[in-house]
């Protein structure tokens, strides 16, 4: 029996949803407007999980262009009907309903290749499926109910309708089985379909993806209904718990049984930090599930999401690098590395440990496809170097490290080329989002579309051509730097503004993703000439990580002033939820 710390897939990996074939888990999360889109993640005992491809990782599979934030590819179902991989998702475009829609992908390998979406004529999301023993299947999804017949403010209606393998095609009649288990329960969502022991069980999300989400479940019959509610629902939430549990949102639940007859839930959750805020997003935690007098009893005895989990014959690896990853430079092979609306290949090309980064004329201001390649933030302490060489990077165009919610919310540190000097500015946009956050909403925002209200700058001598970018995260405390390394050091440290990751978190910003961390390059949508070479180093610090996981690892020069921070930061390591 091992320990298991959660959350099992730190940084954004909402709305997972899982499945076992023989000895082996498969899981899948939402990525809106990033690609490659729908990680499939791999383990063996539900705790180290390694991403072994991507559902959408081809170009031309899916058009993303134009979708804004928040927007893209939304909680995908993954199962397994013993011979074949099927993924449903759906694509939305919160400014174009009549585009996207849902979909489902095929493969024989969990890595790919996955066939080209088949599309499916059913409004609304969260799609998922159940393959009966009697050879049926049943997709099932949620969609707000039409006004006309809606009894509150965004209530939703599940459906279930039966899908026919060889045409692909729904078929038969549609049945309405759930609005979620409380009248006036907003968005009763991510629906999934079970049989246990000849009964079978939806379980549901309601009361959206924030501080009320919680999990209900009930049982039926017949697959199609009608279902009835158990009497303890929602039998998972944190909402009782108040804004200042350190994991709040508790929801979007999947269940699986082990090869020992042993059940557990994947579920969505928040970690909060700097007061009721999240700036990771949500996050994939791991419950255990009992069943009793034939229903489901998630976290028994205790009624929340542990911090540890009891995962028999688990590894005792610790979650802080799932899935996959490891401390300092991330090479473009890594998985883990991602573009907005486009492949990290469209838009850069692998350089030895590095990337070589065209600019762009795109901003990050608008929902085109920019020069970025970018990666989760998965700890809350972190401190991230970007080495970036801008002998090729033109005068009026700037490239730098971003630290990224969405267009409308994201703070940068950039250089630019300006009388024969290097022109470091840490700079931040802020949407028209939330409120109540110190330093925020500053009017002026809004007067600097493309670039964002400057927050400070420096002048570096630009003969090296070559220049370190840093940010540190201590919390919600996020340092931003500079450095000029020389042939016999790293260079000093100059220190140029701090942000704030509340100005960047959902609670703020509104949406459903947590922060990225990623290198650009952009001309701010003049003619782009230029290029620099990036190279990302990523050093999870202090806190964030388990302390048996942290071990040394050997730093380049470039890393120096990082890994020597780290190594003291480890030593006074607190038990952070
Ligand atoms: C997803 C919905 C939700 O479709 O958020 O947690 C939406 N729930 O189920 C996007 O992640």
């Amino acid at each position: 029996m091992s320990l298991v710390r959660n959350p099992v897939l730190p940084g954004c990996y909402p709305d997972p949803s899982v499945c076992r074939v023989g000895q082996w888990y498969y899981l899948v999360c939402s990525t809106f407007e990033y690609l490659p889109g729908l990680p499939v993640m791999r383990s063996r005992d539900l705790v180290t999980w390694e991403t072994v491809g991507h559902v959408v990782d081809r170009e031309g599979m899916l058009d993303l262009g134009g979708i804004r934030s928040s927007g893209g590819l939304y909680a995908p179902t993954i199962r397994h009907d013993g011979e074949r991989f099927w993924v449903v998702c759906t694509l939305v475009d919160q400014n174009d309903d009549q585009r996207g829609g849902n979909f489902v992908c095929l493969a024989d390998d969990a890595a790919g290749p996955w066939s080209d979406p088949i599309w499916l004529d059913e409004r609304g999301i969260d799609p998922s499926l159940f393959f009966d023993d009697d050879g049926r299947v049943w997709m099932h999804g949620t969609r707000l109910v039409d006004p006309d017949r809606a009894e509150w403010h965004d209530q939703t209606e599940v459906w279930i309708r039966e899908l026919d393998r060889t045409s692909m095609k729904l078929t038969g009649p549609e049945h309405l089985v759930w609005n979620g288990a409380l009248t006036n329960a907003v968005w009763a969502e991510g629906p999934h379909l079970y049989k246990v022991d000849g009964t079978y069980y939806l379980l549901a999300a309601e009361a959206g993806t924030e501080f009320h989400h919680a999990v209900s479940v009930a049982r039926a019959e017949r697959v199609t209904g009608p279902y009835v509610g158990n009497a303890g629902n929602p039998v998972l939430t944190h909402r009782h718990l108040g804004r200042r549990h350190p994991v709040v949102g508790v929801g979007h639940a999947d269940l699986v049984e082990t090869p020992d007859g042993d059940w557990f839930a994947v579920l969505l959750a928040m970690r909060t930090y700097g007061g009721y805020h999240y700036p990771l997003g949500r996050e994939t935690f791991l419950v255990p599930v009992v069943w009793e007098d034939g229903w489901p009893v998630f976290a028994p005895g205790v009624g929340m999401v542990p911090r540890e989990v009891e995962v028999p014959g688990a590894s005792a690896a610790p979650s802080g690098w799932n899935p996959g990853g490891r401390p300092g430079v991330v090479a473009p092979s890594d998985r883990r590395w991602t573009a907005l609306r486009a492949l990290p290949a469209t838009v850069a090309a692998p350089d030895g440990d590095g990337w070589h980064l065209p600019v762009r004329a795109d901003g990050l201001g608008e929902p085109g496809v920019p020069a970025f390649v970018g990666l989760r933030q998965q700890h809350q302490d972190v401190d991230v170097t970007l080495e970036l060489d801008v002998a090729a990077l033109q005068v009026g165009e700037r490239a730098g490290l971003v630290l990224r919610q969405s267009e409308q919310d994201h703070v940068t540190l950039d250089v630019t080329p300006e009388d024969g000097r290097l022109v470091v500015r840490a700079r931040r946009r802020a949407g028209a989002g939330g409120e109540g956050v110190p330093g925020r909403a500053d009017p002026r925002a809004d007067a600097l579309p493309g670039s964002g209200e400057p927050m400070g700058h420096a002048s570096v001598a630009a003969d090296a051509g070559r220049i370190v970018l840093g940010m540190r995260a201590r919390g919600t405390d996020v340092d931003l730097f500079h450095r000029a390394p020389t042939p016999d050091g790293p260079g000093r440290e100059h220190h140029v503004a701090t942000a704030d990751a509340r100005w960047l978190d959902t609670v703020t910003t509104g949406g459903f993703l947590g922060l990225w961390i990623g290198a650009f390059a952009t001309s701010d949508g003049r003619p782009a000439a230029g290029s620099v070479r990036v190279r990302l180093a990523y050093h999870p610090a202090g806190g964030s990580i388990p302390r048996h996981q942290t071990t040394t690892t050997s730093l380049s020069t470039h890393d120096a002033a990082a890994g020597s921070l780290e190594s003291e930061l480890v030593s006074t390591e607190g038990d952070r939820p």
